[in-house]
Formats: structure tokens, sequence, C-alpha cells
């Protein structure tokens, strides 16, 4: 059975959401990150940098919660989660994916460094507002493309929306969808999935 590594409220909440959008059978192995087992020579082992999650599936050990999604999306494609190779759809779900990753993830994380996570004295205002402005921007970008679609490939729930949708998900807990309402009727709608509420079980 798919083993998931995993700690509530992290980003393994993506891969769990994708296994149970696609009814594959899966164990959880709770980390106790207040307590360090991710960090622990063992886990190292299955993920060489000691974070959530990690996802072993037989002979297949990776980390990466992007990947994992698009990985398990691929190999259950029989459910449709994932477009064609090679067509324009494939283009515009890849697209989504590393939007997500590379373009959306990094103003929220340093949102949430410079106003939660850093103690208060290594704080920066005006980093804060940097990253706000720049969510904005980004989030914009999800306000237009759902204009007249309810998911990022038209009709179609993908499995980039599962990874894009995590952060919409972060983004609102981060006070950034305010004056866009697309993007907050697309959380909704994200949101009354049932792998959705499920992968959010503590
Ligand atoms: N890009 C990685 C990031 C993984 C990551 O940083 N996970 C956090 C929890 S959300 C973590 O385990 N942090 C502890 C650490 O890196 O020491 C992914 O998406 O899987």
């Amino acid at each position: 059975m798919v083993k998931l590594y995993w700690a509530p409220r992290t980003r393994s909440s993506r891969p769990r959401w994708m296994l149970e959008e696609l009814g594959v059978p899966y164990e959880l192995v709770r980390l106790s990150m207040e307590k360090g087992e991710h960090k622990s020579p063992e886990y190292r082992k299955i993920h060489p940098l000691g974070a959530v999650p990690a996802l072993v599936d037989g002979e297949v050990t990776m980390f990466e919660s992007a990947a994992m999604c698009a990985y398990l999306a691929d190999k259950h494609a029989y459910q449709r989660l994932t477009p064609t190779l090679g067509t324009s759809a494939r283009a515009a779900y890849e697209q989504w994916l590393f939007f997500g990753m590379a373009t959306f993830e990094e103003p929220l994380v340093k949102m949430f460094l410079h106003t939660m996570l850093l103690p208060p004295e290594q704080r920066s205002t005006r980093a804060a507002d940097e990253a706000r402005a720049r969510a904005g921007e980004v989030v914009k970008v999800l306000e237009d493309a759902l204009a007249d679609r309810p998911y990022l490939l038209g009709a179609e729930f993908s499995a980039a929306d599962v990874v894009v949708g995590s952060l919409v998900s972060w983004s609102a807990f981060m006070g950034v969808l305010e004056g866009f309402p697309r993007v907050q009727e697309y959380l909704g709608r994200l949101a009354a999935r049932p792998a959705f509420l499920a992968s959010q079980a503590e």
C-alpha cells in the first residue's frame, strides 16, 4: 500500500488530497514535527532534507509534494485527473503546476515568515508588505483565468487544481483573497469536495 509520510497543516495535505481524489488506498505515517521526527537519520533516508511529505509506492520513493500529485495522477490516469501528454490541455496543466510551485508559493512563504513564523525581532514589515503585494499580483492571474471556467483547465477538475488549490486555501488563511471573488468561489468549490475535506482530517 502507498505510504504517505505526513504531518497536519503542512504541504503533505497535497498528496493526501490527491490520493483521496483518486480513491487510492494509503497508509498515513504521522511524523511529529514538534519532536523533530522528520529530522531523524532513518527518515532522512526517505526524505534527504528531513521535510514532509514523502511518498513510498512500491519501488518509488519520492519527495516534493507537487511531483507526487503529478505522479499519482499519471499512474492512475484512468481517473482522468491529468490531460494526455502533448496536448494543449497538458501544456496548460503543466503551466499551472509550475505556477503553483515556482510563482505562487514564494510570496506566501515570505508573508508567512514575516508575519507569523519568524521571531518578532526578525520580522520585516517591508518584506511582509512586498510579499503581500506580490501575492495579490499572482492571485489576480487566477482571478482572470477563472473568468470563464470553474477549474483551471475548464469544466474538469485536475491535479493542477489540487496543487494550486492548496495554495489558494493557504492564501485565504493569509488574508490575500479579498477583492478576488472568483478565486473565493473557486476555493468554495474545492473545499466542498469530499476528498479535500478528508485530506484535512487530523
Ligand atoms: N517543496 C517541498 C517543501 C517541503 C517542506 O518544506 N515541508 C515543510 C512542511 S510544509 C517541512 O517539512 N519543513 C520542515 C523542514 O524543512 O525542516 C514540497 O512541496 O514537498
